[in-house]
């Protein structure tokens, strides 16, 4: 393997080159050793859910087992693996969203935790009908935080956020029978459902799969997004720089990876303490440098700035730098390898959550109650670190983007309002980004999320496809580590407006934003149905009618086969750029990339390429406007 096959980035490349020199072993030699994945299990017919088994089916019609011993066919273990593919990812999603709904009922008035938008908390006080006439700021946060964590496991009823949803979009899932009750309460029924000897139907377990998919994006995922703001601020557009060249020689770096903003705020704070900012200076340092990997950056970079270390794939090259004296994690996405790899550099490698333990790891939990000094601690360790430095071993690559990052759904409306008035009478901040759409000097707005995954060249799938689409006059929305593809590339600049069709570069000149808008963490794709939801509403058609798609061109986590389906469930067509385990039953891939249109307006494409992905994106644009007759 060259480095040029691995990845599109100076960076990645030549700290790919320094493990091979230094013989240290990543990601990728692993998936050499991997060779071919095994068949059975890459169609998704392998089933280990009882002891009878593992059985697995045979490719061959009429030659080999045709189906499980207790006689399930491909079709029903497929679709019972798809399902509970969805169910580990808002299992996931929604456990963040509930952590941090505890940290706000935690939150006081002169604890480590607190208000910071109050504004938000009133919106959405009014919307769940909580009193808010002269009472306490702090009462209020804790009722909504209760009300959010029966959201969880609420016996009756059926889940909050669905009302955001366009009046349309409900008589949908109505009729579909997919409005999620509770949310644990979907995670729970489709782990029975699929258990040995119960649902045996390929579209009952896709049902059931949207469902429980809908309580993550409209359900834990939402409360993670609104209720984080809540706690540490609605995101503005601020300034950030992106690629492992952020990383600082003299400085003690720190590296934030994982998922929780409980964690990383803290330790934002942390890192300008004055006692520690001294004992920086004492242990010979210019100061402390953090910088964010994988979501934990896009939540620290939203709030605060912090420069964007990389994405999932470059966490390993982080502690390859051998300038890293720490790498703190929470949850999810998490290699285990950083462990033992650690230990090859003078990096500690930090685990703080209970539900994220890895062996070889130091573990410093991290006290939620006790969050500041908790937070302190962990620094200080890290800044101890500083000495055992080694030299001959460091090497920081020199390459890294300017980006703009900060948009969350009501920075881009107040944006939106500064190039019109026109908005006052229509009573939406999102009518000219809706005019722009109608007019067709958008044709329309793609949301490209998702992960890194070693199938694809490192970052390849995300820039080229967001590249073809701002050319057309598609303006992207991303989150996540394509977010952070499309900051290291250059996309969230400014200047990438170079880069777009007339129509997106014009608009970008008038709204001044760039091309690509970084709206947060995986769970803030809350934020991109939000906002689908507002054009919607000013365009007064359901969200399944607009000139919009989504895309995973690199994704691997089951949170990316939850998000894919709740954004199908949702109307958006979406494209996936990795093949998931399905194609071993041929009824699932039929519901998957045909039928589900019937049911709820929408349904997955999958194209590996992402020129012909963002080719077929357009067209679909395309025949939604005309469609619509603009
Ligand atoms: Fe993880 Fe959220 Fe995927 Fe990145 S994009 S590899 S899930 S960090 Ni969520
Ligand atoms: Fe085999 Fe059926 Fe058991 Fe699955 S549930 S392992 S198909 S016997």
């Amino acid at each position: 393997m060259n480095e040029k096959d691995i990845a599109i980035d100076i960076d990645t490349q030549e700290l790919f080159k320094k493990a091979k020199d230094e013989e240290v072993e990543t990601t990728w030699d692993r998936q050499k050793l991997m060779k071919k994945p095994c068949g059975f299990g890459e169609k998704g017919v392998c089933c280990k859910i009882c002891a009878m088994g593992p059985c697995r089916i045979s490719p061959v019609a009429g030659r080999g087992a045709q189906k499980g011993i207790c006689g399930a066919t491909a079709d029903v273990i497929v679709a019972r693996n798809f399902a509970r593919m969805v169910a580990g990812g808002a299992a996931a999603h929604s456990d963040h969203g509930r952590d941090i709904a505890h940290t706000l009922y935690m939150a006081s008035k002169d604890g480590n935790y607190k208000v910071r938008d109050e504004e938000k908390l009133l919106r959405i006080a009014k919307e769940w009908d909580v009193e808010t006439e002269d009472r306490d700021i702090y009462d209020i946060a804790h009722e909504v935080a209760e009300i959010s964590l029966n959201e969880f496991g609420k016996p009756f009823g059926k889940l909050k956020f669905l009302d955001r949803a366009p009046e349309e979009r409900n008589k949908t899932w109505e009729e579909n029978d997919i409005k999620p009750r509770a949310i644990d309460r979907e995670i729970a029924t489709i782990m029975h459902s699929t258990h040995m000897g119960c649902t045996a139907d390929a579209e009952s377990l896709i049902n059931m799969s949207m469902r429980t998919s809908l309580s993550d994006g409209w359900g834990g995922s939402m409360i993670g997004t609104e209720l984080s703001d809540i706690l540490f601020g609605t995101p503005i557009p601020r300034e950030t720089e992106a690629n492992l060249g952020v990383l600082e020689e003299g400085k003690v770096n720190i590296v934030l990876h994982g998922h929780e903003p409980t964690l990383s705020e803290m330790i934002v704070l942390a890192s300008e303490d004055p006692e520690l900012k001294k004992l920086a200076e004492e242990v010979g340092a210019d100061g402390i440098n953090l910088a964010g990997m994988c979501c934990t950056a896009n939540e620290v970079t939203m709030r605060h700035g912090i420069k964007i270390a990389g994405n999932f794939h470059q966490q390993e090259l982080a502690v390859l730098t051998g300038a890293v004296e720490a790498v703190i994690v929470d949850v999810q996405c998490i290699m285990p390898s950083l462990a033992s790899l650690s230990d090859c550099y003078h990096t500690k490698f930090i685990t703080t959550s209970p539900k994220a333990r890895i062996t070889g790891a130091d573990h410093m939990e991290f006290d939620e109650e006790k969050a500041y000094e908790s937070a302190k601690t962990i620094v200080r360790e890290a800044i101890e670190n500083f000495k055992n430095r080694e030299n001959e071993k460091i090497f920081i690559p020199k390459g890294k983007s300017h980006a703009t990052v900060g948009y969350s759904l009501e920075s881009i409306g107040d944006q939106l309002t500064r190039v019109s008035n026109s908005y006052i009478e229509s009573n939406s901040k999102f009518k000219p980004l809706g005019d722009c759409i109608l007019s067709g000097v958008l044709r329309g707005a793609v949301g490209v999320v998702g992960c890194n995954n070693s199938k694809v060249k490192h970052d390849y799938g995300h820039v080229e496809l967001m590249k073809e689409l701002i050319a057309n006059d598609v303006i992207v929305v991303t989150t996540g580590c394509a977010a952070q593809a499309a900051a290291k590339a250059g996309l969230m600049s400014k200047d990438a407006k170079e880069l777009a069709g007339l129509g997106l570069k014009t608009v970008c000149e008038l709204v001044d934003i760039p091309p690509v808008i970084h709206m947060g963490s995986c769970v803030d794709i809350s934020r991109i149905l939000t906002l689908v939801k507002e054009v919607s509403e000013y365009t007064g058609v359901d969200m399944d009618k607009l000139p919009v798609t989504g895309s995973a061109p690199e994704w691997m986590s089951e949170k990316a086969i939850a998000i894919g389906t709740y954004v199908v469930s949702s109307g958006i067509n979406t494209w996936l750029g990795v093949t998931p385990p399905v194609t071993g039953g041929p009824e699932v891939v039929d519901i998957l990339t045909n039928k589900m249109e019937d049911m709820v307006g929408a349904k997955f494409f999958i194209e590996e390429d992402p020129i012909k992905a963002a080719k077929q994106m357009i067209d679909k644009i395309e025949e939604k406007r005309n469609e619509l007759g603009i």
